[in-house]
């Protein structure tokens, strides 16, 4: 069997840690994998092609795309099925997909139980729809506890980005309390700019990511963060595509995200 990966960039530990468990997992069953990693989602369209021209058997997608653009995609790869792996849970394709909303939320209630309000968020990228999910995780989870959101601010995925934002956040007059953010790379951008500023974590702020990615438990301090199981979810999408088409799960799949409390957060 030949199986097609269409990937965001696999200079950001997640996606590279979905790739590697395809990978394996295809290795196991004797499948072999193409990847095609683009830069937008407008390159999807060349990419899918290049694949089906190579004859795969099977596509997964893992690029933030809008419900059209899936859409798009699932109708040019018929009959060769496509599984979406960053989208909109509710988008008209087949999908597996983690609760972004539910991760956030996780996260804010965690801060929120050790006794936080000021509780700021550092964003992903508007263009993800992921990150959009979280950050509505995080307004929601306010909300209901009756707290005004007191910052957002918006990095690219990257540790530079985090670390550059933090810088942004830590500048007002007062500290907020915690800041829930949105990936771990992130995450570490931020905890530098707080050693840099001499705010300790979590004595004076506390840190929550999101990934729980293979590195995060070596940050310091090790990083309390939202775990998405990357290497279940890339088994699982392999042995969908590998699964005969009357016995496939149809339709949207959500997997559920845990909150991993590690010394970032007091
Ligand atoms: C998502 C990661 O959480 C984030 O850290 C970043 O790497 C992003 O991917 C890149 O697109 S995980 C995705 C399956 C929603």
């Amino acid at each position: 069997h030949t199986l097609g990966l269409i990937t965001t960039d696999l200079a950001l530990h997640a996606p590279s840690q979905i790739a590697s468990a395809v990978k394996s997992r295809a290795g196991e069953r004797g499948a072999s994998v193409l990847i095609s990693m683009v830069e937008q989602p407008q390159q999807c369209l060349a990419a899918l092609q290049d694949l089906l021209a190579q004859r795969v058997e099977g596509l997964l997608v893992n690029v933030p795309l809008e419900n059209a653009q899936a859409e798009q995609l699932q109708a040019q790869a018929a009959p060769v099925p496509v599984l979406f792996l960053d989208v909109s849970p509710d988008a008209p394709v087949q999908s597996l997909v983690f609760d972004a909303e539910q991760g956030a939320r996780l996260g804010v209630e965690h801060l929120l139980a050790l006794g936080h309000r000021q509780i700021a968020l550092l964003s992903g990228p508007d263009s993800s729809v992921s990150s959009r999910a979280r950050l509505s995780g995080w307004r929601e989870a306010l909300a209901q506890a009756g707290i005004e959101p007191c910052a957002v601010a918006w990095g690219d995925w990257s540790a530079a980005s985090g670390y550059e934002k933090a810088h942004q956040l830590l500048a007002g007059p007062a500290l907020p309390q915690a800041i829930l953010v949105a990936n771990d790379q992130m995450a570490l951008g931020v905890l530098r700019a707080c050693a840099e500023k001499g705010v300790a974590v979590p004595g004076q702020i506390s840190v929550v990511g999101f990934d729980d990615t293979a590195d995060s438990a070596w940050f310091t301090p090790p990083l309390t963060t939202i775990r998405q199981a990357f290497r279940e979810a890339g088994q699982r999408s392999v042995e969908w595509l590998l699964s005969p088409p009357t016995e496939k799960e149809a339709g949207q799949t959500q997997l559920p995200v845990s909150l991993v409390e590690r010394h970032s957060t007091a």
